[in-house]
């Protein structure tokens, strides 16, 4: 990986983008500073982000790619995947109600998640190996909150900022990968009871397994691999839909049964 930023600098945007996160504003794109800034430095301050926030007694749960469908990668002009990190402290409810006043630019994806039974450690990492350390799959919906100001950025200063992770709930009903066809599920999303978005699972890279191999490959870059226990979201099937307070979202899924939760100021 092609790194160009200085340690101090790594260090100084990590600094930025938790400022970010924790008090909730927006930032100019990272790449206005530094315009050469590659992927690889990103994850260098994605990684330094969250070695702070496991020092800060935030616990690791898991990981997510983002970007992994034609829909997002057209929504945000950008034409390659990512990866972020989970932690408890994103986690929320079923049925909860999540606060908005903590977040810049809310918007929600209905994905499919996986918890492993097994590790998994990349290069070479393929679907067939995600099917096969699989525990179960379930529904999830994932929060993003890009912090960057009027949702002018690039991949690069997307990843600094872990890829928009902000909050997830998952729920439904838990399956084993064997019992479904996972390239087929159909999923609806619903504000207030109206259809806002639909789509399959295909979207997510052909097969939402392929997008956690894809993650894999990505963590072997970085000298990491997916620990059994792992919770890992397979990307957006759909875009991401902005949402407000006042608004009830339930993501329906073939197969999986819905995740709803509700937004308040
Ligand atoms: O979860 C994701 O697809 C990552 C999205 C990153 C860019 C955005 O904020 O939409
Ligand atoms: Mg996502």
């Amino acid at each position: 990986m092609n790194l160009t930023l200085s340690r101090e600098d790594v260090v100084r945007l990590c600094e930025r983008v938790e400022g970010a996160q924790a008090r909730a504003y927006a930032i100019p794109k990272l790449t206005n500073e530094y315009p050469d800034m590659t992927i690889a430095d990103g994850y260098a301050v994605q990684s330094e982000l969250r070695k702070r926030f496991v020092a800060q007694g935030h616990k690791l749960i898991g990981w997510k790619a983002g970007l992994t469908s034609k829909a997002k990668m057209q929504q945000m002009g950008v034409d390659v995947p990512s990866i972020g990190f989970l932690t408890d402290r994103m986690a929320r409810p079923e049925n909860s109600a999540i606060s908005t006043a903590d977040l810049v630019h809310p918007r929600v994806e209905c994905e499919v998640a996986f918890v492993m039974k097994q590790d998994l450690r990349g290069p070479g990492c393929t679907a067939r190996d995600v099917l096969a350390a699989t525990d179960y799959v379930l529904p999830a919906v994932e929060i993003i909150d890009s912090r960057f100001s009027g949702f002018k950025f690039d991949l690069a200063s997307v990843i600094a900022d872990n890829a928009s992770s902000a909050r997830f709930v998952g729920g439904g009903r838990p399956r084993y990968v064997e019992d479904l066809d996972l390239r087929t599920l159909g999923v609806v999303i619903e504000i207030n009871g109206e259809i806002v978005a639909t789509g399959a699972s295909a979207a997510v890279m052909g097969h939402p397994a392929e997008a956690i191999a894809m993650l894999v490959n990505i963590l072997a870059e970085l000298g990491e691999s997916l620990p059994a226990g792992s919770f890992v979201m397979s990307g957006g099937i759909t875009e991401a839909i902005a949402v407000k307070p006042g608004e009830n979202v339930v993501a329906r899924f073939q197969d999986l049964g819905s995740v709803s939760m509700r937004f308040v100021e």
